[in-house]
């Protein structure tokens, strides 16, 4: 086949084109080690010299233009594959995480929080011996105080077992009012489902004069049934803690059963949700505070175990092993 008609043929081939599949046919046929182009180029050694130069020429200028119609024929189907797309084709899902249940739960602690007037305080993790015992009322026999609820780092250092320390730290540098609540990873040489060696508290702290049991009791209602669903009923336990006197524990009414007896409760009606009490004064002399003129509240609550009550979670370690398909339900 002559030139000319070569390359007639391959604009009328081009133009039958309709996929970069058919494109690479054409690229073998036209340009291939089987094409006619290929072998004719290889054979030019067998003309003499003018003859080769003339239709090298060609042959050359043929092959770059059949490379820059198969160029310009594949930006053409692309174009067109796009003008094609089905925009009511439903868009590829975009998959997004959220928040740990744990952090969802502090954040509705701190909200509640807000509207209460408090602000959040935070502090070290690795305390001293005074800051996380000495200082909070527990003398040395004091059974929290045992190697077997406590890590220690040395024999007056020790991983935070609550986040009271934090506010002694406060205490020690603020002046009354003060109102703060204290997030954070506490440490306890526990492990079992309801117990895990680290786990989270919220703590919170008021102390201005003229401070009662009622404004705690207030308070701690706000927060249980901020927490829980207005509708549930709190209520008030004696109870004893070396840092806080009077102390009390707090219980929310059960969710699953509204307070009838179910296996959620125990069959008894009622969840414990926290610890509280009015701050002990050796706690407030500590900090040289004076306790005749001031009073404080304290409270504190376990954010693994509102967590699990909350969501009806039974074993608190599951919080930690990262299994998606359990993070995934709350
Ligand atoms: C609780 C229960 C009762 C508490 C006491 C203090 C401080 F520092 F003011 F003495 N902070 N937190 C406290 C009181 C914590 O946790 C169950």
């Amino acid at each position: 086949m002559n030139i000319q008609d070569m390359k007639k043929q391959f604009v009328k081939d081009l133009g039958q084109t309709g996929s970069q599949k058919d494109l690479e046919v054409l690229r073998v046929k036209y340009l291939g080690k089987k094409s006619e182009i290929y072998s004719s180029l290889r054979s030019l050694g067998q003309l003499d010299h003018e003859e080769r130069k003339v239709m090298g020429a060609a042959l050359n200028q043929l092959r770059g233009e059949i490379e820059a119609g198969l160029k310009s024929q594949e930006y053409e189907l692309a174009q067109k594959e796009q003008t094609v797309l089905d925009f009511s084709e439903p868009g590829k899902k975009f998959e997004i995480g959220h928040k740990h249940p744990i952090t969802q739960v502090y954040e509705e602690l701190f909200e509640i929080a807000k509207t209460l007037g408090f602000s959040i305080a935070d502090g070290p993790e690795v305390e001293s011996d005074w800051y996380n015992f000495e200082a909070l009322n527990m003398p040395k026999d004091h059974p929290a105080r045992d190697t077997q609820d406590s890590f220690y780092i040395d024999e007056s250092t020790v991983l935070r077992t609550q986040t009271s320390p934090v506010q002694i730290r406060y205490m020690e540098k603020h002046k009354p009012p003060i109102r703060i609540v204290v997030p954070g990873r506490t440490y306890r040489r526990d492990n079992d489902m309801t117990h895990t060696p680290m786990f989270h508290q919220l703590e919170g702290l008021l102390v201005d004069d003229r401070v009662t049991l009622a404004d705690l009791k207030g308070v701690l209602t706000v927060f249980a049934k901020g927490i829980f669903g207005q509708d549930r009923k709190v209520r008030f336990r004696p109870h004893h803690f070396p840092f806080t006197e009077p102390s009390i524990e707090a219980d929310v009414s059960c969710g699953l059963c509204g307070g009838k007896g179910c296996r959620s409760c125990k069959y008894s009606g009622w969840l414990e949700i926290l610890g509280a009490g009015m701050v002990h004064p050796n706690v407030l002399k500590n900090v040289g505070l004076d306790f005749k003129k001031y009073q404080g509240f304290a409270f504190g609550m376990g954010v693994d175990r509102i967590t699990m009550l909350k969501f009806d979670i039974d074993d608190t370690r599951m919080f930690f092993d990262n299994d998606l398909r359990f993070l995934e339900q709350f």
